[in-house]
């Protein structure tokens, strides 16, 4: 098993409806480690960064603004294979795909299509990075240099 950090983003709808508390227990009740958080009102630069790789897309502009309409929750997590494992958490990027038991299965319900639909663009929760190389690209991105919270272990830490 690989220790890995992952890049978490709680986006601008979820935050809104004031559901970072069941999103965060959800990471946390599996073993996941808090490293770093914060809350952030991404910039125009920052929101396009993040996003580089759908610039040209016709939902770039759209996913962009969206990003930028609210603040959001940036946490950095670790545990074993991390990266997948908050993948799986999270589920299919369309929320009508996404699987029950899934983050976006569970909350990304009534009123998305149609969300989708006015925005331009797939509204969904959560982001998470999707490969080491995003990890380290996305958290650099949005932590700078700070390594975190390094120095405290979890009192269950033994069980994992
Ligand atoms: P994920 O967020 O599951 O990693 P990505 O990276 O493919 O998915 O897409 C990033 C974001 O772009 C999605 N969360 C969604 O908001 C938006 N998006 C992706 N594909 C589409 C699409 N075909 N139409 C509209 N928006 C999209």
């Amino acid at each position: 098993m690989t220790t890995e950090t992952t890049f978490v983003m709680i986006k601008p709808d979820g935050v809104k409806r004031a559901l970072t508390g069941q999103i965060i227990d959800r990471f946390e009740r599996c073993g996941l480690t808090v490293r770093d958080m914060k809350m952030a009102r991404a910039s125009q630069t920052l929101a396009e960064e993040h996003y580089a790789e759908h610039k040209g897309k016709s939902f770039f502009e759209p996913l962009v603004n969206f990003l930028t309409s609210g603040p959001v929750i940036a946490m950095a997590l670790e545990g074993a294979e991390a990266i997948g494992v908050v993948r799986k958490m999270v589920g299919a990027t369309q929320p009508k795909e996404a699987a029950p038991g899934t983050i976006r299965g569970d909350f990304c319900h009534m009123g998305y299509d149609r969300a989708a639909e006015v925005i331009g663009t797939m509204p969904n929760l959560i982001h998470a990075s999707d490969s080491p190389e995003s990890a380290a690209r996305e958290l650099a991105l949005w932590f700078g240099d700070s390594e975190g919270f390094k120095d405290y272990s979890r009192c269950d830490a033994e069980l994992f």
